[in-house]
This record gives structure tokens, C-alpha cells and sequence, in this order.
């Protein structure tokens, strides 16, 4: 909690999340030079919540590749070598290929998404993201129309995660969406956080986020992006399929097997808070539950 990120532990500001593209981005971003930091108006997907600090977004995480304890990441991943750094998209798609990660996010609008986000835990931040729709890149590589789903894997590299030495998870770290979901305008791919290049703890240089599901599904550190037309392995489904769903909706009326899911607490909000009522998809409903028509969302967890 008291660890205080100096930004020099993150890797200068790369090429590809520069200011002009960020205000090409978006029209409402406007730089303050002087303080170098993006702000932002806005976006219309975006919570007026107030977010959580940069010390609390970057010091309280999950990220097992480097650790199960919450401070493990901010600890331990300071040492992943970010740049260079390939995507690999494959699968039933038009142009696959190795993509540079300059490549990957080439020409997409980069804007702030300031979103909820809520572990299945049930503790919940709200983090002002930098990212872009997934869908956008997505059209670019051309989904053929046999695809259903979206697969995607988290880098692979033990000598700079030791947590990928514990036999516990199947390494590398998976997840997946139904091909719908990834292309709903609410899913980004962020490349960074208060304006600044993602910092290593939360899934550098590039990590999904999905703001009506739990925080599981937000993979990080993403090397691989592949179009296939089967439900694909996910990490903590493939774990204990009892209790951790592919959809993996927020959802305060199915409780986990062992704690409920209708409450959270809210890091950062001091031992006086009370916990907050968790909202149907994480407080996402009106745009997103028409995804899920038709579908019993009990059974379909
Ligand atoms: N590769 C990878 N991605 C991951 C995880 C992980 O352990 N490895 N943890 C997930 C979980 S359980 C959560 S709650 C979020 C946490 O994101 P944050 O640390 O940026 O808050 O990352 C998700 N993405
Ligand atoms: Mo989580």
C-alpha cells in the first residue's frame, strides 16, 4: 500500500503511446506538458466513480506469473523484458501473422476508459485505463465468418516469471471470449493507465480488459490472439470448473461456491467503509445484457 511507484521502474513511455496519438485519439484529450499527463474528458463508456490511486492500482494485484500474494507483481515483475514485443494472431482470420506490438495498436484510436473493476474476490478499483477496441483490431485482421470465439494467451517466459515455475496453473496463463463479447465496444485492449505506459504489475505492454466480468478474464501481458470455432481451455475454468465459468459475468445473484458474490469491498476505502452492493454485470447491464438473451446466466456461469 505504502509503495510508492517511481516511473522510472517503467519503461519509458514507448514509441507506440506517444501524446500525438493519444490526442489524435481522442478530440476531447488535451495535453498538460508541464505535468506530462493525459487528461482526459469523458469517454462515454466511462464511470464518473471516482478511481482508485496509482499506488493502489499498482500495488495491489494479481498477477500469478509473479506470485500469488498481492504485492508480488509490484515486487517481481520489474525485471520482464517488455520491448520488443510480438503478438501473435492466428487462427481463422484473414491476415494472420506475427504482429509487432507497434503494429498491433498502429492506427487505433488510443482513448481513457475510466471502468469498474471487479475481482471474482470481490474486492473492486476503478482504474482509469488507455486502450482501444478490441473490435478495431479485430476488423483489421479480417474474422473469417466460420470463428465463434476469441482466444488469448499470456507470454510464457520462466526466467522472468517465477511464478510460472509452480506446476499449480497449466502455463501460460489463457482466456477467452465469444466472438460477440470480444467485439461489444466496452472491450479494450490497454496499453497503459493514468496516461502513462502500462506498468509491468498490471499486464505490460498490453492486457485485455472486460469490465462486466470478473477481473479473472482481464489476461494480461498478451502474446497470442487466435479466432477459433470452439469455446477455448481458460485458465481458472480448466482449474475448478465448479466455480469459476467461461463467461465469468459479474453477477451479485450467483454466489461463488465459497463466499458470496452480492457485496465488495472497495480497495482503498478505509476500514470504516462499508462493503458496496455488487451490480448486475459489474454496473455494465444496459449495455451488455442483451448479449446474454435467452441464456440462463445461473447455469452459464
Ligand atoms: N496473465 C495473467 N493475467 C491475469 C491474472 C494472472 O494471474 N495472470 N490475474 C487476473 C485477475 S484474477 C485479476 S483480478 C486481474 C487483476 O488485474 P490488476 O492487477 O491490473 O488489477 O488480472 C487478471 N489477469
Ligand atoms: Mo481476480
Amino acid at each position: 500500500m505504502t509503495r510508492k511507484l517511481a516511473w522510472s521502474d517503467v519503461t519509458p513511455k514507448p514509441l507506440w503511446l506517444n501524446r500525438r496519438q493519444l490526442i489524435a485519439g481522442t478530440a476531447a484529450l488535451a495535453a498538460t506538458p508541464a505535468l506530462g499527463r493525459i487528461e482526459a474528458a469523458a469517454s462515454r463508456y466511462s464511470t464518473d466513480a471516482a478511481p482508485n490511486t496509482l499506488e493502489e492500482i499498482t500495488g495491489y494485484n494479481n498477477f500469478y506469473e509473479f506470485g500469488t500474494g498481492k504485492e508480488d507483481p509490484a515486487r517481481y515483475a520489474g525485471g520482464l523484458t517488455i520491448d520488443p514485443w510480438a503478438v501473435q494472431i492466428d487462427g481463422m482470420v484473414e491476415r494472420p501473422g506475427s504482429y509487432d506490438l507497434a503494429d498491433v495498436v498502429k492506427g487505433q484510436p488510443l482513448e481513457e476508459r475510466i471502468y469498474r473493476f471487479r475481482c471474482v474476490e470481490a474486492w473492486s478499483m476503478v482504474v482509469p485505463w488507455i486502450g482501444f477496441q478490441l473490435s478495431g483490431l479485430l476488423e483489421r485482421v479480417g474474422v473469417q465468418p466460420g470463428a465463434k470465439f476469441v482466444a488469448f494467451e499470456t507470454l510464457l517466459r520462466p526466467e522472468e516469471m517465477p511464478g510460472q515455475s509452480s506446476p499449480f496453473i497449466e502455463w501460460p496463463y489463457r482466456e477467452g471470449l465469444r466472438l460477440d463479447e470480444a467485439m461489444h465496444p466496452l472491450t479494450i485492449l490497454a496499453t497503459g493507465l493514468y496516461g502513462e505506459a502500462m506498468p509491468r504489475q498490471n499486464g505490460a505492454p498490453i492486457r485485455l480488459v472486460v469490465p462486466w466480468k470478473y477481473g479473472f478474464k482481464s489476461i494480461k501481458s498478451i502474446v497470442r490472439i487466435s479466432l477459433v470455432d470452439r469455446m477455448p481451455p481458460t485458465t481458472w475454468n480448466m482449474l475448478q470448473p465448479q466455480e469459476y465459468g467461461f463467461y465469468a459475468n459479474v453477477n451479485p445473484k450467483v454466489d461463488h461456491p465459497r463466499w458470496s458474490q452480492a457485496s465488495e469491498r472497495r480497495v482503498g476505502a478505509g476500514i470504516f467503509a462499508g462493503r458496496e452492493d455488487t451490480l448486475m454485470f459489474n454496473g455494465y447491464e444496459a449495455e451488455v445484457a442483451s448479449l446474454y438473451s435467452g441464456q440462463d446466466l445461473a447455469v452459464d456461469y
